[in-house]
This record gives structure tokens, sequence and C-alpha cells, in this order.
């Protein structure tokens, strides 16, 4: 399939997924959103992808909505912004934390406004030590969407997130796996090849299992411990029955290298 707004390539066990406008900083219009779409529909049905890897071409991650598209000229009524955010930029990000697989966000450089909320939305975030993370919605008059509000006191607390929100201060990379926000940084050099390396070895682990893994620590944000017990209890019963736990035990015991088929 060719797109015109983003790449898609399977190699591997997984799919590495660019955002493609580097023009303007990959900033989403809506025909980014829906080839975005198509590709997620591809790694959901393609059982051989078992990790994806999102990243953005050029200096940018991403610089969230094209505010190009967004401009109110005379007395037009403005676009909807809650229904643009029912429509795109919501599911989205609903779709990228359920699917049941490793999502490995690659930030290449700047990410603002959605773009920043849509990294943090995936399992596991690497940056390059030149990327920044800007909630730059308060410069614009919005507040951070795309699960934002949620996510950052979540992971830096109050006192952090509500500084990043207000003031749209970017956040260095460096700083930000300091803080917890991801999950490392690394030289610019070494982003693709550790991301791409990342994605090659969950492509041949447990995919049912590390899908749990993904279900169970985000269910956990809303979960008291009982309640989490009970969802181990329950998943740990499913995945005892699976292949790849068979396989996994079989390999310890016989000390050879397991071979995970994600069933
Ligand atoms: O549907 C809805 O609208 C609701 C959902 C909203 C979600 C959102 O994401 S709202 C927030 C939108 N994003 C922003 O407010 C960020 C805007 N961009 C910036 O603040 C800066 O560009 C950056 C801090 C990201 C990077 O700054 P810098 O100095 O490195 O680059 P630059 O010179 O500002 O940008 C380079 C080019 O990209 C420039 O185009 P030009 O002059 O070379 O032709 C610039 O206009 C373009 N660009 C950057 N961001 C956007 C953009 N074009 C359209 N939309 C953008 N968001």
């Amino acid at each position: 399939m060719t797109y015109e707004t983003i790449k898609l390539q399977v190699d591997n066990g997984f799919a590495e997924l660019t955002l493609n406008r580097p023009d303007s900083l990959n900033a989403f219009n809506t025909q980014m959103h829906g080839e975005v779409r198509d590709a997620l529909d591809t790694v959901e049905n393609d059982h051989t992808i078992r990790s994806l890897l999102l990243t953005g071409a050029g200096r940018a991650f991403c610089a969230g909505q094209d505010l190009g598209d967004r401009r109110v000229r005379g007395d037009a009524a403005p676009v909807d912004l809650g229904e643009t955010l029912d429509t795109l930029y919501n599911p989205l990000v609903r779709r990228l934390r359920a699917l049941p697989l490793p999502v490995v966000c690659a930030v290449n450089g700047v990410a603002a406004g959605a773009g920043a909320n849509l990294a943090l939305a995936c399992d596991i975030v690497l940056a390059a030590n030149s990327a920044r993370f800007i909630q730059s919605f308060a410069r614009i008059g919005l507040l951070p969407d795309s699960g934002g509000t949620w996510i950052l006191p979540r992971l830096v607390g109050n006192a952090r997130a509500a500084g990043l929100a207000l003031t749209s201060e970017p956040l260095d990379a460096a700083t930000a796996a300091d803080w917890g926000l991801i999950y490392r940084a690394m030289d610019d050099a070494e982003l693709m090849e550790t991301a791409r390396g990342m994605c090659t070895h969950f492509a041949t682990q447990p995919t049912a299992g590390l899908a749990g893994i993904k279900k169970a620590l985000q269910a956990s944000w809303q979960n008291d411990l009982d309640t989490q017990l009970d969802l181990e209890r329950d998943m740990q019963r499913e995945l005892g029955r699976s292949d790849d736990y068979r396989e996994g035990v079989a390999a310890f015991l016989e000390k050879r290298q397991p071979v995970f088929r994600g069933q």
C-alpha cells in the first residue's frame, strides 16, 4: 500500500509507521489520520506483525494538529474541536493503547501538542537527546488533549503536569526520562537502531503475554489492589494455557532458547 502522508514498512516481524509530512513537522491533517487508521488496520489484521514502531520523518516527531486547517476566516464558524477529538484523535489514542502488541515510539525530534500525547500513549517511549516534548496547547488557548490531562499527572505528578501544561515550556528528552515521562533518552544516532532492535526482539517474544502485561498495567491505573489481583489471576489462567507459555517452560528446563510463535 502506498501512502502520501505516512510510510509503512513491515519487516522482521514488526511494522514501522513513519509520520511523513516533514515540511509541517509531521502535523496531522485529515488525510494523515485516515492513512494512519488504514495502517493500523494492517497491523491488527496481519498476525505476522508482533510489534509496532512509530516515528517521524525529518527533524520532528509530530507537531500535533495541522493548524493550517484551523484558521477561522471572517464570520465562518470554527471547526468543532469536540468533533475532531471524537472522530480522529481519541480513537487513535484508544487504538494505540488497545493494540495487543508492544508499541514503541521513537521520538526523533520535537513532539508538540497532540504529537507529544500520542507519543505518550505508546507503551515504550524512546527519544533522541535532541527531542523536546511540548504541551503547546496553552499557547493557542486550548488544553492538553489526546489523553494529555490524564497521562501527565499519572506519569510525572501534578506539580510537573501543571507546570508543563500551563507554561507550554519545552521539556528536553533527558529530563523527560529523569521525570519518568518516557523510558529512555539517547544519542540521536542510536535512536532508530535501538528502537528497531527492541521491536525485532519483541517480534520473537510471547506476544499474548506481552499484550497481557500491557493490558494489566493499564488496568492498574483504575483498579484497587483486590481488583488487580483478581485480574492478574484471570489473565494468568488464560496465559497458562497458551502454547508460548508451554514452550517457555520447556525451553527453560531443556536449557535451550525458546521459540515463541506468538500463540
Ligand atoms: O482537531 C483539533 O484541532 C483539536 C486537536 C488539537 C490537537 C493539537 O495538537 S493542538 C496543538 C497544535 N500544535 C501546536 O500548537 C504546535 C505548533 N508548532 C510549534 O509550536 C512549533 O512549530 C514547534 C515548537 C513544534 C517547532 O518549532 P520550530 O521553531 O522548530 O519550527 P517552526 O519554524 O515553528 O516550524 C517549521 C515549519 O513547520 C513551519 O512551516 P514553514 O514556515 O517552514 O513553512 C511551521 O509553520 C510548520 N508547522 C509546525 N507546526 C505546525 C506547522 N504547520 C501546521 N501545523 C502545525 N502544528
